[in-house]
């Protein structure tokens, strides 16, 4: 079957050669000298961060693009008022001859991949077919790549995938180090049939797409059909000091610090905090009914901006070597920098536009969505149990957005249904790193609004009937969270970072049925919180229920809940109701 489909693609897309991936170092180091050849990477100094490269796109593929980003369910309906859909009988014919001949005097790579530790039942086989050695060398990080995926997929079904720069090269035309077509983008889902379609970017989300197109557009509508969910979460494992261990899932919009939480350095005695994923979680019931959860990835795809050994010392130490660096800037020894890392600033940076960098013109040298790309394994806490093939048991999901008003620093859901609603409410304030403008609150559902594969009302009522499925003293705890408070002069009113542990102290500790709380409006708030070490932060103010701010969010969202129309389910409407009752 995958032989004939790769056989299929390339008479369409007429590459000049086809490789197969075997995921080999000798084929990563071959296709990365290629790249050097061809002015795409830079080699970094091999005794500061040894096997790793420096690149930066065109200046017009930058990021995910979601203007440009389809579910083509068979009716409209079932993508929802939240995604882009087009009929996919007329966008397969529309693709067809955008994929005409677009490889052209170009390598066509075949990637088999697997999403999910190889020997986990709940992992998932993807083939993607790309003209971009960056997405070879990017996949070979991010997923587990090459003939072992290869091997174990025979006969088993999965997820094709054709992703294409858009930039075919005439006889004798010299190529440029970023190829792409950022005028003509498409990147294109297909639950029914479970394919996806990508054209004219070669940057992060839009082309590897093991990442948000499979692993949570595709994904997220395989779950609706198994009983299952894929959500935009990180997974970490939490130890107390007398060695118990527990697991939290955390959903956030892009832009709120997931690797940071994901790789959090507790400031609290005795706690630790491992990472098993710093963005996608596929979770499903186990037999002894507790929520078991995998990382799909293998790597990190993490914004480098604002990174640093105060922030992130995790993610620091994992991106030391064998990382792909893009969007960042070059110093002149040939390093890596970016605006929010240690130290003092160094002169004569190369900016990510390849330019030198001129310090007084106003603009960052790194771009703010500027990435590094490496394997999991070098993450310093890096979870033993990220491959155990069950996954690993969550005993919270929480839930936050950046918010500098209203929601407390954190609160407990009465109930799952109660929590399905928080989950339904997220909102967040955007930040540089996103399109539009600064500051501005955007309604997130789960954090999945860029990636659900669905109707996010059908989606709302999936998690819903999730949480039927077991007994409710073995479901997860749900939690909101909410670290961006500022006081009246702008000034985050909690410390963040490391601190955050703290927050987690709590939320261990309730579902341990220890942290005490009382009941509010909202749900349950922290009688106490452990701030012992910590300089002057005001908990009353961190921990209020600020009555006619919740009664403003109550009207903005039921404006919001009423893009769903009939799908909205009458639980999540009978929520709200039963919210500004209590308020
Ligand atoms: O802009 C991109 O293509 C990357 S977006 C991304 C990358 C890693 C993890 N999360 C995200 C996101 O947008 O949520
Ligand atoms: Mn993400």
């Amino acid at each position: 079957m995958m032989k004939s489909w790769v056989e299929k693609i390339s008479a369409l897309c007429l590459p000049a050669r086809v490789h197969v991936c075997d995921g080999s170092e000798e084929e990563a180091a071959t296709i990365a000298s290629e790249m050097v050849e061809r002015g795409t990477f830079v080699p970094l100094e091999a005794k500061k961060r040894p096997h790793s490269f420096w690149c930066h796109s065109h200046p017009d593929d930058v990021a995910r693009v979601e203007e440009n980003t389809f579910i083509c369910s068979k009716k409209k309906e079932d993508a929802g008022p939240t995604n882009n859909w087009k009929d996919p009988t007329e966008m397969y014919a529309m693709l067809q001859t955008l994929f005409h001949g677009c490889m052209t005097g170009r390598t066509m790579y075949v990637i088999p991949y697997c999403m999910g530790p190889l020997s986990s039942p709940l992992a998932r086989f993807g083939v993607e077919i790309t003209d971009s050695p960056y997405v070879v060398l990017n996949m070979r990080l991010m997923t587990r790549m090459g003939n072992e995926a290869l091997k174990l997929m025979q006969g088993k079904p999965f997820v094709p995938g054709v992703h294409s720069v858009g930039m075919p090269l005439k006889e004798g035309q010299k190529d440029s180090p970023w190829p792409c077509n950022p005028g003509n983008r498409w990147i294109v889902h297909f639950p029914g049939e479970r394919s996806i379609w990508s054209y004219g970017s070669g940057y992060g989300g839009n082309a590897l797409l093991g990442k948000k197109c499979f692993s949570l557009r595709i994904a997220s509508a395989i779950g609706r059909d198994e009983g299952w969910l894929a959500e935009h979460m990180l997974i970490l494992g939490i130890t107390n000091p007398q060695g118990e261990k527990k697991y939290i899932a955390a959903a956030f919009p892009s832009a709120c610090g997931k690797t940071n939480l994901a790789m959090l350095t507790p400031t609290i005695p005795g706690w630790k905090i491992e990472t098993v994923g710093d963005d996608i979680a596929w979770m499903r019931f186990g037999a002894d009914g507790r929520l078991y959860a995998i990382n799909p990835e293998a790597g990190y795809f993490g914004v480098a901006p604002g990174t640093s050994m105060k922030t992130n010392p995790n993610a620091m130490r994992t991106i030391a070597k064998n990382t792909i660096f893009t969007n960042v800037a070059l110093t002149k020894d040939k390093d890596v920098w970016w605006e929010g890392m240690d130290g003092s600033f160094p002169e004569g940076l190369t900016s990510w536009l390849g330019t030198p960098w001129d310090k007084g013109a106003g603009k960052p040298a790194a771009h703010p969505n500027s990435r590094f790309t490496v394997s999991s394994r070098q993450c310093p806490i890096y979870d033993k149990t990220a491959e155990a093939p069950e996954g690993v048991p969550i005993s919270a999901i929480i839930f936050g957005g950046r918010r500098s008003s209203t929601l407390p620093l954190v609160f407990e859901s009465f109930d799952w249904a109660h929590g399905v609603f928080l989950g339904a409410s997220v909102s967040s304030e955007t930040t540089a790193a996103a399109k539009g403008e600064v500051g501005k609150l955007r309604h997130d559902p789960f954090a999945m609004l860029p990636f659900c594969g669905y109707h996010m009302g059908d989606y709302f009522a999936h998690w819903l009937e999730m949480g039927k499925k077991t007994a409710p003293d073995k479901l997860p705890r749900i939690y909101h969270v909410n670290w961006f408070l500022k006081d009246a002069n702008g000034k985050f009113l909690w410390p963040g970072f490391g601190e955050n542990a703290r927050v987690l102290q709590w939320i261990f500790e309730r579902t341990s049925q220890r942290g005490s709380a009382h009941k509010t409006a909202i749900g349950y708030l922290p009688d106490a919180l452990n701030v012992q070490g910590l300089e002057s932060v005001n908990l009353k103010t961190l921990l209020t229920v600020d009555r006619d701010a919740w009664r403003k969010e109550c009207e903005e969202l039921s404006e919001y809940f009423q893009l769903f129309g009939e799908k909205l389910p009458k639980v999540i409407a009978e929520q709200l109701d039963a919210l500004r009752e209590r308020l």
